[in-house]
């Protein structure tokens, strides 16, 4: 059929068949009668791409035109998956592409896995700004990310099948050609590290900073297509590279080895992702990576408002900053540079512009996970940056009282040390440390938290001083969101589908739209549609099961209930809580009179999810790896019983990705966000699931609080005890401890059956069971009977199917606040005050 379409046969789209086989000829240089599938792809996507080219052209010059107020998303990751099917999506030719392809003898379904995914993130705080972008293109908003081109992205994991560790490899995404980056070769600028600080004049506080390495970095954009619009964002990212090839002297002198060091330590900034979530800090890469990031960016933001020709004081009219965490604060510090030290503009004047420009989101309140660098560290990389930050703290010769930061807080509060000591930027100690959260709170002009409970617990317990002294207007809360087009319907097209159907309004408006799935719950007593809904469900269970069955090559009842926990492991997370959950009802089943067991909800328990690479030479720094051994084992046991493996199965899938999520989502009866009340800020998965009409078995934590707010206390099963509980049980824990055996029988029992070998390992166990005998910190024993109570019930409500499905269907309804639309307006209005741009 390649040889029909190069005849010039018609084919349902003839245009794109013909640019499809014309990239195969031009663009690959391969013939077209032998090209596999993976050829195939990197060919429609070619084409695709030319699509996005011209829309992205459009929209840019728009831009350019129109100079509307910007704004610009910094973050170290942005967890993107597989672009193609996005982009089919977004430019509304998803149908056309797919019968081309067809005729052309390939199924676009085939097609679409040839893709890698582009995993340039950790997990939630990742894929929130991937789905942002997504958002932003799609609600017209002149938005632009800025992050690294790391030439590898999140680990690899592999399980060991014997023992079941995890083992980690490089993400080799870029081996082969990108179709959707444009690299800038001439988009270029010089960014500095180490050398000299110079002051040059005491009343202004300007100086110069010369010597040090000079590392380049290079712009590569990849092109964001808005939904149902021609917009098209820009994401931008930056790749380094030595400024000179090689240095000649070396060269030349016949040192070939010293010759490509440098290079080699600059190409080494932007080489790889940090592969922890909200921990291990003060790695000099790392900063190097921070600090070259925010430079460039900045440069290039400031290359773009110079064309304007406005006054620089203008600079926040026309710019707002958002930071992704405090990973980009020091961009509040090079902004303070670049005015001060290369625009001359005097310190208050540079300050007040800065403060007007940046907008801090804070993604946490775990203190481990709060950034913090030490000053020697940040002296010998950035000499200028730590001058400017103690002056930003005070330098009584150059600032004036009105923004002397320390000195204002003196005056409102006199005497009171302690308050001083926790709003400073500087920590005390050896060696002294930088706070980068309190430094990014005084540099910007609003701060949130991403989900209700998590900005209070922000305001009241992170940075209480800090709303004391600046008042509670400077603190707010944007929920966080998920865009529904990937979340929905790339992931569930049958659902989609049947959505689309029975709202009788078209799928263009309801997924813009998302508050337009309530008009579901008219329909939630008809009986022909809730069979419909189901049988999507099932559809997408078999869909799952096929996928385990090839990849582990185990059968799974699809008729069982699906039981989802796929995130990052954590400890706050609680992974742990789930596996002796499966213990404990493992043993439930096991007990009972092979006649009773007929009785028991058939469940199939899921698991997948990353740990942070944690072992040093010297010590394992975490226990995670145990953990994930722990259900690997148990897996084993529990699956080969066959007293029990009708009724209950379980699975580790490893490599969990953007890809992975978007089988695994869809497939769910129930998922677990079962955090310690207060320590998960938001969540964003969660909001997937229920999207799919998945239920949700959760804390009250998060941004589970807000969805059961929107669905019905009766919809969800939650557990366990409330924030305010969690630290009297912690300092119970400390200072009262009860034995495990008095407070939870239920858990010792389970704790004791581990221990007992039965799931093997030897003992490896116990260091995991005894955080959780002694200190508990993450109160497992507190929520043990309480979350087993909640399981009980899930049991006793999915007994009831017509129930069921009207609880699914109305959690599906209810998601309309959870789009990433609805979080994107919140920011363009509450925070940056932007519009959006028409072309
Ligand atoms: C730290 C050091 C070195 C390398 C990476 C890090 C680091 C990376 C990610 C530290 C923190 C990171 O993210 C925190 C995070 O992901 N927070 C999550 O943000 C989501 C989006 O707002 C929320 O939904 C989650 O609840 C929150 O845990």
């Amino acid at each position: 059929s390649w040889k029909a379409a190069l005849r010039g046969v018609t084919t349902e789209s003839p245009e794109i068949s013909k640019s499809i086989v014309n990239h195969v000829q031009t663009s690959l240089a391969r013939a077209p009668y032998n090209i596999d599938d993976f050829g195939a792809y990197q060919a429609a996507a070619l084409s695709v791409r030319d699509n996005l080219i011209v829309n992205w052209n459009s929209t840019q010059l728009e831009y350019s035109r129109k100079s509307p107020k910007r704004a610009y998303y910094l973050s170290l990751e942005f967890l993107m998956g597989r672009t193609l099917s996005n982009a089919l999506l977004n430019l509304g030719v998803l149908d056309n592409y797919s019968s081309s392809l067809s005729s052309l003898g390939f199924s676009l379904e085939d097609i679409l896995v040839q893709e890698r995914d582009a995993a340039l993130g950790n997990g939630g705080l990742g894929r929130l700004a991937a789905c942002y972008l997504d958002s932003s293109a799609t609600q017209e908003l002149p938005v632009w990310g800025y992050g690294l081109r790391y030439k590898y992205g999140i680990f690899q994991q592999l399980i060991k099948a014997d023992d079941g560790t995890q083992l980690e490899a490089p993400d080799p995404w870029l081996d082969h050609q990108n179709p959707w980056e444009l690299p800038r070769l001439d988009v270029t600028y010089e960014v500095r590290f180490y050398g000299n600080a110079q002051r040059w004049d005491e009343g202004t506080g300007r100086a110069t900073w010369s010597g040090g390495q000079e590392v380049l970095a290079v712009a590569y954009d990849v092109m964001i297509p808005g939904y149902g619009t021609k917009n098209t964002n820009n994401l931008r990212l930056w790749e380094s590279k030595p400024k000179r090839g090689f240095d000649l002297q070396s060269f030349n002198a016949g040192n070939y080895e010293r010759s490509v060091e440098s290079s080699n330590s600059a190409a080494a900034i932007t080489s790889v992702l940090y592969p922890n979530d909200h921990t291990s800090f003060g790695k000099e890469l790392r900063l190097k990576q921070q600090y070259f990031w925010t430079a460039a960016s900045l440069a290039d933001m400031l290359r773009r408002f110079k064309h304007l020709e406005k006054p620089i004081s203008q600079f926040a009219e026309y710019n707002a900053i958002q930071l992704n965490d405090t990973h980009p604060t020091l961009a509040i510090v090079e902004l303070m540079r670049i005015l001060v030290d290369e625009e001359e503009v005097p310190w208050d004047g540079a300050w007040t512009i800065v403060t007007n420009t940046f907008f801090f989101t804070n993604h946490t309140v775990l203190p481990e996970a709060l950034e913090k660098w030490s000053v020697p560290l940040l002296e010998h990389l950035l000499p200028r940056h730590l001058q400017i930050i103690f002056d930003i703290v005070s330098h009584p010769a150059i600032i004036r009282e009105s923004s002397l930061f320390l000195q204002s807080v003196e005056k409102k509060f006199p005497g009171d040390r302690e308050k001083l000591s926790r709003l400073s930027l500087i920590e005390e100690g050896f060696p002294k440390q930088v706070r980068m959260a309190n430094l990014a709170v005084v540099g910007s002009r609003r701060v949130n938290g991403v989900a209700e409970l998590h900005s209070d617990l922000v305001q009241k317990n992170l940075f209480p001083d800090f709303v004391e002294f600046y008042g509670k207007s400077k603190f707010g809360n944007v929920t966080n969101g998920i865009t529904p087009r990937r979340w929905l319907d790339q992931c569930n097209p049958s659902l989609s589908a049947l959505i689309t159907e029975t709202l009788k309004i078209e799928r263009n408006v309801w997924l813009k739209d998302l508050y337009k799935l309530e008009g579901l719950l008219a329909h939630v007593n008809d009986s022909e549609f809730q069979a419909r809904w189901a049988a999507v469900k099932h559809q997408n269970k078999e869909r799952l099961a096929l996928f385990v069955e090839r990849q582990l090559g185990i059968k799974i009842d699809a008729s069982a209930l699906f039981d989802v926990q796929i995130k990052r492991l954590h400890e706050y997370k609680r992974q742990t809580l789930n596996i002796l959950g499966v213990i404990h009802r493992y043993l439930l089943i096991k007990s009972l009179k092979p006649e009773e067991r007929k009785k028991v909800v058939k469940k199939v328990v899921f698991f997948a999810g990353k740990a942070a690479p944690a072992c040093t030479l010297f010590k394992m720094s975490t226990l995670l790896p145990l953990t994930i051994r722990l259900i690997v084992n148990v897996a084993r046991v529990i699956n080969a019983d066959p007293d029990t493996n009708q009724y209950l199965s379980l699975f580790f899938l490893p490599d969990y990705s953007v890809s992975l999520a978007e089988i695994l989502i869809p497939a769910s009866d129930i998922s677990q966000h079962i955090s310690t009340a207060g320590t998960e800020a938001s969540g964003t998965s969660n909001m997937k699931f229920c999207l799919n009409g998945g239920l949700l078995v959760g804390t009250v934590d998060g941004a589970n609080i807000e969805i059961a707010e929107e669905v019905g206390e009766d919809n969800v099963f939650f557990f366990g005890h409330l924030t305010p509980d969690v630290e009297d049980l912690r300092y119970q824990h400390t200072y009262h401890p009860i034995p495990v055996e008095e407070k939870s029988p239920a858990l010792a029992h389970v704790l004791n059956t581990v221990s007992s070998g039965i799931f093997g390992g030897d003992g490896v166990y116990e260091p995991l069971l005894n955080t959780v005998r002694q200190g508990d910190f993450y109160i497992l024993t507190d929520d043990f009977d309480s979350y087993i109570r909640a399981l009980e019930m899930v049991d006793e409500a999915y007994s009831d199917r017509t129930e069921w499905i009207k609880k699914s269907i109305r959690t599906s309804a209810k998601m309309g606040k959870f789009s990433s639309d609805r979080a994107i307006q919140d920011y363009a209005q509450e925070y940056w005050n932007i519009e959006s741009v028409k072309l």
